[in-house]
């Protein structure tokens, strides 16, 4: 390919974040648009609060803390603490430099500005162009959890519960209603080559976003979709996916993860990525019309984040079914 691949990522704050600062070292040899999970928006104190965007957009411009995977590094938390003092909600953390940007997004919202223009401006603010950070939709979508203990709002089963209740069913509420957001679309009329679905949670990061009316076939007109797995032998790096999955009664391994993606969305992933230690996953593949590929999925660090993008890369340029070295 002499242009550049055009990639579109489907993003969740943690993995989703990561190798999207993985994806973007690869600017200019790829033109990259990120996708960020609406599901976990909420509004706190009377501001929207918009996660997943902001942890890809804090990643981008090397700003994130990354010890946390969410909010500002060299974070204070004065406002926090006099709100706390003030008899206000200490149980979601809002720090004082991410505040700013809180600020300004709701400024923008005041004043018409739908969350496509909002993270454009955003986008501009933190200086990562050409890279664009888009939301999945310009209309709310809200992850809702049905547990053992109630239905729960994501933020309140996430942050206010630890991800303690048990989980029996989740709710997409306003899919329906959503449509792809002007910043996918307007991405996507040029051209996509290659959909990556981050190593993010499926249910409660990506399938927010696949769930939205006419987002699959958006999405489909791509060459190529490759899904990474979040799941390394068995376990997330972060966060209660292994733990949902049982919960659902799904295997929680990289080949339970991947008959999940291809139950919910059957055929959209052409390609399955597995770390290399679930190579013995990947074999249960061999024979299906998917390929299957294992590499280093660990990013835990920035240059771990960009050897797994190059390699994603590498094996999407490559036409040949994928073995498992
Ligand atoms: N996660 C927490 O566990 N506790 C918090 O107090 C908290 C505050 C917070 C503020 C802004 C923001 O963008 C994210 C924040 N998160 C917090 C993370 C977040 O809610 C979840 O990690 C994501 O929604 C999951 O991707």
């Amino acid at each position: 390919m002499t242009r550049p691949m055009r990639v579109v990522l489907l993003a969740g704050g943690g993995g989703g974040a990561k190798l999207a600062a993985g994806l973007a070292a690869l600017v200019p040899t790829i033109e990259l648009c990120v996708v960020a999970n609406t599901g976990d928006d909420f509004e706190h104190l009377g501001l929207l609060i918009c996660p997943d965007f902001d942890s890809v957009l804090y990643s981008l411009a090397k700003q994130l803390d990354t010890k946390k995977g969410w909010g500002r590094d060299g974070e204070t938390w004065h406002v926090l603490g006099e709100l706390t003092a003030l008899g206000g909600p200490d149980w979601f953390g809002v720090g004082d430099r991410d505040l700013a940007l809180h600020l300004l997004r709701n400024s923008m919202i005041h004043k018409g500005y739908d969350l496509s223009r909002v993270a454009a401006e955003l986008c501009g603010h933190f200086d990562i162009r050409p890279t664009r950070v888009v939301p999945a939709s310009d209309q709310p979508v809200r992850t809702v959890l049905t547990t053992t203990e109630g239905q729960l709002d994501f933020q309140d089963y996430f942050v206010g519960r630890r991800c303690q209740p048990e989980v029996i069913s989740i709710d997409y509420v306003g899919v329906d209603d959503a449509t792809p957001s002007m910043g996918l679309t307007a991405f996507a009329r040029e051209g996509i080559d290659a959909v990556i679905v981050a190593p993010s949670n499926p249910l409660l990061s990506i399938e927010p976003i696949l769930r939205i009316t006419g987002m699959p076939a958006l999405l489909s007109d791509a060459d190529q979709i490759v899904a990474v797995s979040p799941l390394i032998d068995g376990q997330a790096i972060k966060g209660p996916l292994a733990k949902i999955m049982v919960e659902l009664g799904r295997q929680p391994t990289s080949a339970g993860w991947a008959e999940l993606v291809d139950t919910q969305h059957p055929n959209f992933v052409n390609h399955w990525i597995f770390d290399t230690q679930d190579q013995r996953h990947a074999d249960r593949f061999a024979g299906s019309p998917q390929t299957t590929a294992c590499m280093n999925t660990l990013m835990n660090d920035e240059g771990a984040a960009t050897a797994l993008a190059r390699a994603i890369i590498q094996a999407l340029l490559s036409t040949n079914r994928q073995g498992c070295a």
